[in-house]
């Protein structure tokens, strides 16, 4: 035992002024390796008289400890002088840039949803959100789509197990801010909507944004202008529309706006119409007192339109090269 406390000593001491991390490997596997000293002196316990064994396995475990330790520390000091070395010996240089990270893109649909958000709050309207999982009243009932409306069908809802359901339009959002802060009322939906629908120019989620206005005397007129001015912003350039008269059970009158696109084509762009009175009146608001307008469309397929892509599908799928094309 005397031995081992001179030999561990010993070690100790040739740890201590190992002059290399290299030197020190050596050591270590020298010292504490499969046929190291150290190892060999645990596996000799076993050849002990029984009695002697747990004071000798003391003594081995101490020096294999203090060893380990030391190694440690040793191994510690060489790489921190190594660095010092390296750093004021003029080896590397602290000064120089970095690698860099490249710039990321706003995705295509946000940057859009951006950019109708901000040309139509510059015409004075005000942004709402509201609950993406809603109940039949506000999503369909409120919008004078009664049960076993045919609209209802057309819209392939998500039906979740509590009778709830996932809104096919942000149009709910405006029969809650109507209810909640009554008219007159000039307002902006936009968000995530979701129909059971996938195809080329259709996905099971897509962005909405809507606009509704309600006050004395909103009228058609004013809802024809500002949808004019909203797509000669929107596309950056003089463009012709035309509305064609259509049908929606929440507008009466209700139209398509189109605008003309390449050689002498016509491109349908949004849907509008008068908000009908009893979607008013489903929202708080006396018909015979205030008019409405109203107006939607689809995100994606204005982002479509603006940027020229033929798939919606691209915007979904999240792959860089695609999405980086979209810096400003
Ligand atoms: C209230 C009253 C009326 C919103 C409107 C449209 C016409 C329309 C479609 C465009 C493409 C949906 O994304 S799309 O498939 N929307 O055509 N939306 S009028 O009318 C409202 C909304 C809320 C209270």
């Amino acid at each position: 035992m005397g031995d081992l406390e001179d030999r561990a000593r010993e070690a100790l001491t040739e740890i201590e002024s190992a002059a290399t991390p290299e030197a020190l490997e050596e050591l270590r596997v020298r010292l504490l390796g499969r046929k190291g000293e150290i190892t060999a002196q645990l596996k000799a316990l076993g050849s002990l008289p029984p009695e002697e064994r747990p004071a000798a396995g003391k003594a081995v475990n101490e020096a294999k400890n203090a060893i380990s330790a030391a190694i440690a520390a040793r191994r510690q000091a060489l790489s921190d002088r190594r660095l010092d070395e390296e750093l004021s010996g003029g080896g590397i240089d602290v000064t120089l840039p970095g690698r860099g990270i490249p710039p990321g893109a706003r995705h295509p649909v946000t940057r859009t949803i951006r950019r109708m958000r901000d040309i139509l709050t510059g015409a004075g309207f005000s942004a709402r959100s509201g609950p993406e999982v809603e109940d039949e009243f506000h999503n369909f009932t409120a919008l004078n789509m009664p049960e076993n409306h045919p609209a209802r069908a057309m819209h392939d809802t998500f039906y979740l197990p509590s009778g709830m359901l996932l809104r096919t339009h942000t149009s709910p959002v405006q029969i809650r801010s109507m209810l909640a802060e009554g008219a007159p009322l000039k307002i902006i939906s936009l968000g995530r909507v979701f129909r059971r629908d996938s195809d080329q120019t259709h996905t099971p989620v897509f962005h909405q944004v809507e606009g509704l206005a309600v006050d004395e005397s909103v009228s058609l007129a004013n809802l024809k202008s500002l949808l004019h001015e909203f797509a000669e912003r929107f596309f950056e350039r003089k463009v012709e529309v035309r509305f064609r008269a259509s049908y929606f059970p929440f507008t009466e009158p209700s139209a398509e706006m189109d605008v003309r696109w390449g050689d002498g084509g016509w491109l349908e762009i949004l849907g509008c119409g008068m908000v009908h009175p009893e979607v008013l009146r489903h929202g708080g608001v006396d018909p015979e007192r205030y008019t409405g307008y109203a107006f939607g469309m689809g995100v994606e397929r204005m982002a479509m339109l603006r940027y020229g892509v033929t798939d919606i599908r691209r915007f979904f799928e999240n792959d860089i090269r695609f999405l980086g094309q979209f810096a400003p």
